[in-house]
Order: C-alpha cells, then sequence, then structure tokens
C-alpha cells in the first residue's frame, strides 16, 4: 500500500499528515515533535488557526535535530477568505511562510470557495451571524494562487470545501495555467463523498479527508450528537483486526487513496493514528463502512450558508 500520493506536479504527498485545527498555540509544538519522531511527514495547518508560529517552532525544531530535512516534509497551508482578492493573495501566503519561518510550501489551499469582507475579523458578520461577502469570485482567487508557484512560494496549489461545479469553473476557466492539486473536504463514514472523491480523482486532483475521526473537539459539538468513534459496527471490525477505532477510521481513507489529517496533540493518539499501514480492511469490511452514509457534516459552516458560493448547498 502507498504511503503517499501522487500529485499532478508530480510530487508525492503523504498519505497521513497531522491536523492542527484547535491544537492550541501552547500544545502544538509538542505535538509536531512528536508526530515527526514517529514517522509523519505532512502536517496540515492554516492561517485562520492562529498557531502557525508553533506549528513552526515545531518543524524548525525537528530539522536543527536533525531528525528530518525540509525537503523531506510536506507542509500544507490555507488562504484564508477575508484574503480571496488577487492583490492580497501573496500578503497572506508571506505571512504564513513568516509564522511557520519557511521559505515555501508544498501545498496552499484557498480554504473556502467563499471570499469574506477584507478587515481584522476572520468572520465579518452580519447582523443575523451570517459571513459578509466580498466582491471577489474563486475565479480571481485562483489567479493569485497561482501567482504564487510562479513566484516560487508554494510547490502546488489546491482547493477546499469547493464542490464539482466549483472545480469544474476552475477547470474551464479560460487561461487557467494551474489546475487544483488537491481538494481537502470533510469525508469520513457518515459523509463518504463516492461521488466528489470520484470526480476529483477522474481529473487528478488528489482528495485530502478532514475530519476524519468525527471532529469530537469542535466547539459547536452538542450531547446527542453523532458519533463515529462510538459507531459499534466500526468498533467491531477494529477489534478483529485489533486495531483501534480511530485506526479503521484513518484506514478507510488509505484504502481509497485518499489523504488523511487525523488532529492530535496526545502524543499516544499521535502514535495510534500513524499505525495504519500494517493491517488492511476487506472489501466486506470497506462496504460496511461505506453503508454509514448519510451525508452529515461535523463541520457544516452554516455562517457560510448565504454568500452565493456556499459550497454545501450542492449535492456534491
Ligand atoms: P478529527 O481529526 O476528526 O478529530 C480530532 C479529535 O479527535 C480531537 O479531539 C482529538 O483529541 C481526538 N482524537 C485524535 N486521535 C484520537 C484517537 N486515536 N482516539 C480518540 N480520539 C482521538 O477532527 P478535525 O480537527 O476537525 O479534523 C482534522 C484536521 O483536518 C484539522 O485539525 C484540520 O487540520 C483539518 N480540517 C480542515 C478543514 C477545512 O475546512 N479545510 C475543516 C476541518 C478540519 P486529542 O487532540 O486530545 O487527541
Ligand atoms: C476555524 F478557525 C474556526 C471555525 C471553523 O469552522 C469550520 C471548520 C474550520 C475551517 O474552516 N477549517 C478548519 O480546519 N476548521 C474552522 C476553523
Amino acid at each position: 500500500m502507498a504511503t503517499s500520493v501522487k500529485l499532478n506536479t508530480g510530487a508525492d504527498m503523504p498519505i497521513v499528515g497531522l491536523g492542527t485545527w484547535k491544537s492550541k498555540p501552547g500544545e502544538v509544538a509538542e505535538a509536531v515533535k512528536a508526530a515527526i519522531a514517529v514517522g509523519y511527514r505532512h502536517i496540515d495547518g492554516a492561517y485562520v488557526y492562529h498557531n502557525e508560529e508553533e506549528v513552526g517552532e515545531g518543524i524548525k525544531t525537528m530539522i536543527k535535530q536533525g531528525v528530518v530535512k525540509r525537503e523531506e516534509l510536506f507542509v500544507v497551508s490555507k488562504l484564508w477568505s477575508t484574503f480571496h482578492k488577487k492583490s492580497a493573495v501573496k500578503g497572506a501566503c508571506l505571512k504564513t511562510l513568516s509564522d511557520l519561518d519557511l521559505d515555501y510550501l508544498d501545498l496552499y489551499l484557498v480554504h473556502l470557495p467563499t471570499g469574506f469582507k477584507p478587515g481584522p475579523d476572520d468572520f465579518p458578520l452580519d447582523s443575523e451571524g451570517f459571513a459578509i461577502s466580498d466582491d471577489t469570485s474563486f475565479l480571481e482567487t485562483w489567479e493569485g494562487m497561482e501567482e504564487l508557484v510562479d513566484a516560487g512560494l508554494v510547490k502546488a496549489i489546491g482547493i477546499s470545501n469547493f464542490n464539482q461545479a466549483q472545480i469544474e469553473a476552475i477547470l474551464n476557466k479560460p487561461g487557467l495555467k494551474y489546475k487544483p492539486a488537491n481538494n481537502q473536504i470533510e469525508c469520513h463514514p457518515y459523509l463518504t463523498q463516492d461521488k466528489l472523491i470520484a470526480f476529483c480523482q477522474s481529473k487528478g486532483i488528489t482528495v485530502t479527508a478532514y475530519s476524519p475521526l468525527g471532529s469530537p473537539d469542535r466547539p459547536w459539538a452538542k450531547p446527542g450528537d453523532p458519533s463515529l468513534l462510538k459507531e459499534p459496527k466500526i468498533k467491531d471490525i477494529a477489534a478483529k483486526h485489533k486495531k483501534t477505532t480511530a485506526q479503521v477510521l484513518i484506514r478507510f481513507h488509505v484504502q481509497r487513496n485518499v489523504v488523511v489529517i487525523p488532529k492530535s496533540v496526545n502524543p499516544s493518539r499521535i502514535k495510534e493514528n500513524f499505525q495504519v499501514l500494517d493491517f488492511k480492511l476487506s472489501d466486506d469490511e470497506m462496504k460496511t463502512i461505506l453503508s454509514f452514509n448519510k451525508n452529515y457534516r461535523f463541520c457544516p459552516m452554516e455562517w457560510g450558508s448565504k454568500h452565493k458560493d456556499y459550497s454545501f448547498h450542492a449535492e456534491y
């Protein structure tokens, strides 16, 4: 089983990465160090997580200690929605690079298709709590992203939370210079994304699955919400393989050639989440896991739902 997926740039993207959303500044450097120490070579971050300085500290320490070289790491960040104007993209990328103390990113994603009013607030909201749009379209933003490749600041560019129609709009953009290399989307047994994954892979766009464990630490979690980690049939499959439920939830993506980025700040769970290449789910087990699909989102981002480019109104 491959440990990486090939991007349309020719680069290899490690199939398991460390998620860093909600990882606190005081704990994420240690998490990154623990991850690299046990073999992770892919770190997923974003400007809007407000922890990139500490992510960078963890990376820098491991490079300084000789555990890993920069070129062996695959570092991902994301352009936040208040920087969608073409003229704002480079500054946003430079801020992330400066915070991480790196001179290039391996992959930079447009975090959301929706551009928000620029300003100090990451989430400029109207009186009803909905994000205030800017006057951009993601096609303009994409041109700004293409300039980053030409400037040598990023090796590859991609998208996140884009639906099929939005991806088609990019692929059909007159004068398109670089196709997206990756689409990072919510994906797990309750949201299996069969059609969107098939579409992306048919176009040479790799897919990354976020919230693979059901994001139990999401700030809006409510008692009674569905829980992947407590799903009895997935627990049974895990017991059969003498693996944990989390390992089965992560392995599920690997067998679909989908990159997966579980978040943890706990060293033993970080190690556990990486030990997913030494067992195989049977076709029947994969079918059982796929049968849990109910198009349920742990991150529905309702605050974006009045934006013209909110992507989750579409079926896929
Ligand atoms: P997740 O990875 O599904 O779940 C993280 C939660 O699971 C944390 O509470 C973590 O706690 C716990 N956990 C980790 N390993 C575990 C294990 N082996 N057993 C039991 N619990 C475990 O959630 P996520 O953070 O939403 O998604 C992962 C990453 O995807 C993010 O961190 C971010 O990098 C990315 N993401 C991107 C987008 C986007 O819009 N592009 C949206 C959401 C997420 P501990 O930390 O205490 O271990
Ligand atoms: C944030 F920093 C704040 C809220 C929020 O909600 C949706 C999910 C998301 C996001 O857009 N990307 C993430 O990794 N998490 C997020 C991030």
